[in-house]
């Protein structure tokens, strides 16, 4: 068992609460429980009991005390965890006595990067543990569950031990050179698993795009000309005023942002500055080229135009790229829209007042975000993941040219195939990422 010294925090969420739940993990935590409890208590077993300084029997709360025996605990460690009212004054004197009994305040993540030193979880289990916290939306709960149950691990391995095995006889032969014919028939057998298992993997990535869609949510930008009725559509999207409405045209300047759940994934959504070409003033220009490099780097583009409005819309249009959306606006005013569009980009017409056309327009906007997105497979929730099976396929595309005239570099780059992937799971080289994913974890987990 990985041995470190005793941490502690709170493990609920911070501020006042009606119950706040705190961890102590570590060598110490029981003896440091005991102490505080004054009392024996027994493994697993929730017991109402006063919690006291030791130094001066002052009371710090009452509230629950239970105590796993490692290693089954979240950590593998000895636990010891107090339920107690969620006060302020209660944290700070009870961090007060866990600090002069030896225990120290843990770091962001590491309970969890215990619990993985000890093998109670592993990485992408971790990662999926930090998704399942920072969830929004049913779908990315669904996708951080599956992940949190050794979905993604268990297809990681699967894969990798497949590598291994097909990589066996390639070693034999470089072990014994001497024993007759060998590369041929190695080649034969080795091959065609070789191409499978890169076709497989290949397969697998395809499908990554719609698992980081759900874990990292997209970006829409609303663009338009001025008084199009861009900030109008973003209300009547949130169904609230998020935005100022004004038929001064003008009226947005900053980008104004909104998040939105589409069918699971969460969309943020940017209301922005009137794009034209008219005079404008410094404040102005700033908008429109916070509008125009927001509307480049979105996922997706919805142009808002009024179909009776005299502000050319160019600026606009030349933003859009396939898929986007245009829409007409102010549909309650029945005036007639042009028949003519961009290609590729998906039309609309509809009223932000009456609401007319609205709820048409959202169903193929979430179809376009979320289309497709499902959290039932295992999936390459994290780029992480996507670049450890990109590598294991160019080993692989490696190993297929080498198998016939360099057995002995098929089976290295075999070798380097099961390495990238035994990546996902932390099984080999990931001691320089740790600190890099553990430190987007929150205090106390
Ligand atoms: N009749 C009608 N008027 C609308 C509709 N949508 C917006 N408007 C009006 O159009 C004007 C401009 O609306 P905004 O939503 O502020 O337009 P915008 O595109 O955000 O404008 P800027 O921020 O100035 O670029 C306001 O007077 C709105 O009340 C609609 O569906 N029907
Ligand atoms: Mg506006």
């Amino acid at each position: 068992m990985h041995r470190g010294d005793t941490i502690f925090a709170r493990a609920s969420g911070a501020g006042k609460a009606g119950v706040a739940v705190y961890r102590l993990s570590g060598p110490e935590s029981h003896n440091i429980a005991n102490q505080l409890v004054g009392k024996r208590i027994i493994n697993r077993e929730a017991v109402l009991v006063a919690l006291r300084d030791p130094k001066d029997g002052a009371i710090i709360d009452r509230g629950l005390a239970i105590l796993f025996e490692n290693p089954k605990s979240f950590t593998g460690e000895d636990v010891a965890e107090f339920h107690l009212h969620g006060s302020h004054a209660v944290e700070i004197s009870l961090y007060d006595v866990l600090s002069r009994l030896g225990a120290r305040p843990a770091e962001a993540g590491e309970f969890t990067l215990r619990a993985l030193k000890n093998g109670k979880l592993d990485l992408a289990q971790a990662e999926a543990l930090a998704d399942l916290i920072d969830a929004e939306t049913t779908l990315q709960k669904k996708q951080a569950l599956g992940q949190l149950d050794g979905r993604l691990s268990a297809v990681a391995d699967g894969w990798r031990h497949e590598i291994l095995a097909v990589m066996a006889p390639l070693e034999a032969d470089i072990d014994f050179p001497d024993e007759g014919d060998v590369p041929a028939a190695i080649a034969e057998a080795a091959g065609p698993a070789i191409v499978r298992l890169r076709e497989s993997l290949t397969a697998f990535l395809e499908t990554s795009g719609r698992a980081r869609t759900i874990r990292e949510g997209v970006s829409i930008a609303i663009i338009g000309p001025p008084n199009a009725g861009k900030s109008s559509l973003v209300n009547a999207l949130a169904g609230s005023e998020i935005a100022i409405v004004s038929d001064i045209a003008g009226t947005t300047r900053d980008i104004v942002e909104t998040r939105l759940d589409l069918g699971g994934v969460v969309a943020s959504i940017a209301d922005t500055a009137g794009l034209h070409g008219a005079h404008h003033d410094a404040i102005e220009a700033e908008g429109m080229r916070r509008a125009r490099a927001r509307a480049e780097g979105a996922d997706l583009r919805v142009a808002v135009l009024d179909p009776k409005s005299e502000f050319v819309s160019r600026e606009t249009l030349d933003l859009l790229k396939p898929g986007d959306f245009l829409v007409w606006s102010k549909a309650d005013l029945g005036a007639a829209i042009p028949t003519q569009s961009p290609t590729g980009t998906i039309v609309h017409q509809l009223s932000s007042k009456s609401g007319a056309g609205l709820s048409a327009f959202v169903t193929d906007l979430t179809k376009a975000v979320a289309g497709g997105a499902n959290a039932d497979g295992p999936a390459l929730t994290r780029a992480r993941h996507v670049r450890a099976v990109e590598d294991a396929i160019n080993a692989l595309a490696r190993a297929e040219i080498n198998i016939t005239r360099a057995p002995e570099l098929a089976a290295e780059d075999a070798r380097l195939a099961a390495r990238a992937l035994g990546q996902i799971t932390g099984a080999v080289g990931v001691e320089d990422v740790l600190g890099e994913i553990f430190s987007s974890f929150c205090i106390g987990k």
